[in-house]
Formats: structure tokens, sequence, C-alpha cells
């Protein structure tokens, strides 16, 4: 079936603002009511980015309610869970994360259910962003002094308790914390893993979600058992009993733009601000030093246990491409592989997930190929931090033409731009919003507050 056309701009603002109306619950933005009927963390975070050209009130309730659900140990949930939605609606729920009891000793509130599980950490990248398109509005209402605290405090979790591997960088415990759920990349680490029998719970997914294009059962069963085994441990990071922990470069690379968006936030609220731009640039020297290939052109995944590199190429590995200081013959390398046969940027409409090349590549199955929004926006302000306007404006505009043929849906073929997955999706919607109306150079590099760390390989 072929794409139609580009619709024109207000269209497609209309459009995307409909589906952040649609989706609002009166705190926070869903991303799909169907589908992920809950408030999700990193989805939150770029969703206020977009917001804040709809509303930059909104924008700051979106990010201060999924901070209000912050664990006293520091982590941030990657879900928050609404108690109006009927328990069945989305699985695993909160009657099995349990936070309140399960995770009161790792300081889960006690009023609210969350996950045990964390997302990655765009969210001091988001706040600044948010109180940059409002100034005045964002220092009357106390917006950054309020947040800044939870944010380093979401920071020293990440770069304390979970820096398992001792490196200097945070691991994920879970494939769902790197936000690529069943990426190729988790293949190898979840052979260890024992699937849960899948009689013992219900998939919520497939009552919204086509089979070919969601996570196989066979993959569901490692997720419930690595979640129940970390819930029964009551969500301890220390004593080295996970079964996953990997390093993930999107991960890490998101940290490493936020720590720099944090010192931004420090400075504005009369904090100490070197503390996080030393903290960026350790993370930094770190993320070149335990992802780099130099044989691959692009940064790979970090298999704890194991104690080595993850053969597989996923556009994680390109996301730090935002990172601000990266040496020189890395970026080029970077910027060559991101055009070369593995994901074609530039020439396909928008990049994929996976390597097209790789041996796990399927142009519909969520994270093993489909082209995400969140993804490809993100390469997009890379592009343009390296002086790529031309492809990054190729991008944006292959980006804004998807999106409206799409109805906003989660992810699309990367061949055809067909929609997949769930349509009405959050962050496509605001991120389509944020193309539409931010200024174009890049704001990630804004987030620095001084020259190029130069970081040596
Ligand atoms: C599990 C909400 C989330 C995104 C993730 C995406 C998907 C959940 C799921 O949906 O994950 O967290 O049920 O598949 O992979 O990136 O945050 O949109």
């Amino acid at each position: 079936m072929p794409v139609p056309a580009a619709t024109d701009d207000l269209t497609l603002r209309r459009g995307a603002a409909r589906v952040l109306l649609a989706n609002w619950t009166g705190t926070s933005t869903v991303p799909s009511r169907a589908l992920y009927p809950h408030q999700w963390s990193w989805d939150s975070a770029f969703i206020a980015i977009g917001l804040r050209h709809l509303s930059v009130r909104r924008a700051q309730r979106e990010l201060e309610s999924l901070l209000g659900a912050q664990w006293a140990d520091g982590r941030v949930p990657h879900i928050v869970f609404n108690p109006a939605v009927p328990l069945d609606a989305y699985f695993p729920s909160p009657d099995f994360w349990r936070s309140s009891r399960a995770g009161a000793t790792a300081g889960a509130p006690p009023g609210t259910e969350t996950s045990g599980i964390v997302q990655p950490p765009v969210h001091a990248l988001s706040a600044l962003l948010v109180h940059r398109a409002d100034p005045e509005l964002s220092r009357r209402r106390g917006f950054l002094p309020r947040l800044y605290k939870r944010l380093a405090a979401w920071h020293d979790y990440l770069t304390g308790p979970r820096d398992l591997g001792c490196g200097g960088l945070a691991a994920v415990v879970h494939p769902w914390e790197p936000g690529m759920d069943n990426s190729p990349c988790w293949d190898g680490p979840l052979q260890r893993v024992d699937p849960t029998a899948p009689d013992s719970y219900r998939r919520a997914d497939l009552d919204h979600g086509q089979p070919a294009e969601r996570p196989t059962d066979l993959d569901y069963g490692r997720y419930v058992r690595l979640a129940t085994d970390y819930r029964d441990r009551r969500y301890a990071d220390s004593g080295g009993d996970h079964a996953f922990a990997v390093e993930d470069p999107c991960f890490n690379a998101l940290l490493i733009v936020s720590e720099h968006a944090l010192a931004r936030i420090a400075t504005e609220t009369g904090a100490d601000a070197a503390r996080h731009e030393r903290r960026a640039a350790q993370l930094t020297a770190a993320l070149v030093a335990r992802l780099w290939s130099p044989a691959e052109g692009m940064f790979l995944c970090r298999d704890l246990l194991e104690g080595e590199l993850i053969a597989e190429r996923s556009v994680a590995g390109l996301i730090p491409l935002i990172v601000p200081g990266l040496p020189r013959d890395v970026v080029d390398a970077l910027l060559a592989t991101a055009a070369g046969p593995g994901f074609r940027l530039g020439e396909v409409p928008m990049s994929p997930s996976y390597d097209f090349t790789g041996h796990a590549f399927d142009g519909s199955r969520y994270w093993r190929g489909p082209a995400w929004f969140n993804t490809n926006w993100l390469l997009e302000r890379g592009l343009r931090e390296h002086g790529r306007a031309q492809t990054a404006d190729r991008l944006r505009t292959s980006m804004l033409t998807a999106a409206g043929a799409c109805d906003f849906a989660e992810y699309v073929n990367p061949f055809t731009s067909q929609p997949r997955g769930a349509r009405g999706f959050g962050w496509t919607a605001a991120l389509t919003l944020d193309l539409l109306v931010a200024a174009r150079p890049s704001e990630i590099a804004g987030c620095t507050t001084g020259p190029a760390n130069g970081v040596r390989t």
C-alpha cells in the first residue's frame, strides 16, 4: 500500500496536538490509550519536549508527576500506575511489581504504585528544554529548583548503585530498561534466563498489538522471570545476583547529555554546576573506553556477565552522536556507519532500530528493525551537532511525512514507512511538534556550559 503524500504543517500540528490532548490524563500523558494506559518514564521526557510547544504548564506537570513517584534511593520508575485503570489493562500490573511493599527497603513511595525498574534518563534534558520554553513561568513556579534535587538524586543512583561494572557507566538489569525491549542485542544475554511458564501470566499487549509486531512469548517469559527475581530481591542492586546486566550506549549517551543539562539547571538554581560537568566528562571518557568498537565504527553494548562487547549493531550504538566532546575520529566513524549499508541515514526515510544487514533484522517486529521516532529525533539532533544540516533536514522532512501518513504510529517499517504498533502514540506526536516548531540549530549543544570535553582515545 503506498504511503500518502505529506500533510501540510498546520494539519500535522493539529493532528499531533489532538493526540497529545487525547492522551492527557490530567497529570501526565499516556503513550497510548489502549496499549500503554499508564505513565512511562522516557516517554514522559520525550512527550514534555513536544508538549512545551502546546502548553509549558502541562509539560512541567508531565515531569513533576513522574518525578513525584521517585524512590528514596533515587530511581525513577519506568511506569507510574494510574489506580483508575483496571489491573488487566496492562501486564505486568501493579500487583505484579508490588512496589510499595517489595520496594519499601529501596524507598518506593508508599502511596503510589510503580514498576521497580528504570528507563533511559532523558529527564534533565527535557526539564531544561521545558524551562527554556518559558523561563519566566518556570521561575515563577520554582520549576527547576523543585526538580533539581530529584534529578541529581536520579543521576546519583545511576552512577552509584547502577555502576555494576565498576567502570564508570550505568548498567541496565532488564531489557525494558534501555527502552528497546526485544533488540537483538539482548538475545545472547537472555539465553541465560529461564523463561517463566507462559500459562502463569496473561500478556495484555496482544489484545491491542499484532503478534508479528511484538516480542515473542519466549522473550516475554524471560522478561517476566527477570522482573520477578529483581522484585523478590526487593529491588536490591548490590549483591551481583543479576542474570542480565548490560551497559548500553544509548542509555549512557542520554545520561551524559542530561548530566550537561543538569549543570545548566544547577547554574540556574545556584547549585554546583562544576560537579555535573565533571561527571559528564568522566562518563564520556568511560563511554569511549568501554563501549567504542573501532572495528564496527560504532558503539556496542557490553555484557557485564561475560565481560565482553555484544556483537550486534543496533541504533543504540549511533545515539552517542548527541554527546558533546567525543573524539573527532569517533565522530567521523559514527557518521560513516550511520550513512553506510547498515543504517542508510539520509537514504531511507528513517533509520532502522537494528542493522539492515544484520542476521536478525525484521522490518516489522518492534525493536528488531522498525524505525522509531525518538531514536530518529535523536539522530536528527546528532547530525546537527556535527554540522550535517542537509542530512538532518532530509531526515526531518521524512519523519514529518511519515508521522502524518501513519497517524502518529509507535514505529514504522523503515523502507516503506508503513505504520506498525500503536497509533496515536505520545512521543511520535510530541516529537513531530518539536520538529515542526523548534529552532533547528541543535539545542543539545546549548546544554553544555563549556567547550567540548576533549576526550581522547
Ligand atoms: C515495556 C511505552 C513503552 C516504551 C518502550 C517500549 C514499550 C513496554 C512494553 O513501550 O515497552 O516498558 O510493554 O512493550 O519498548 O520503549 O517506553 O511506550
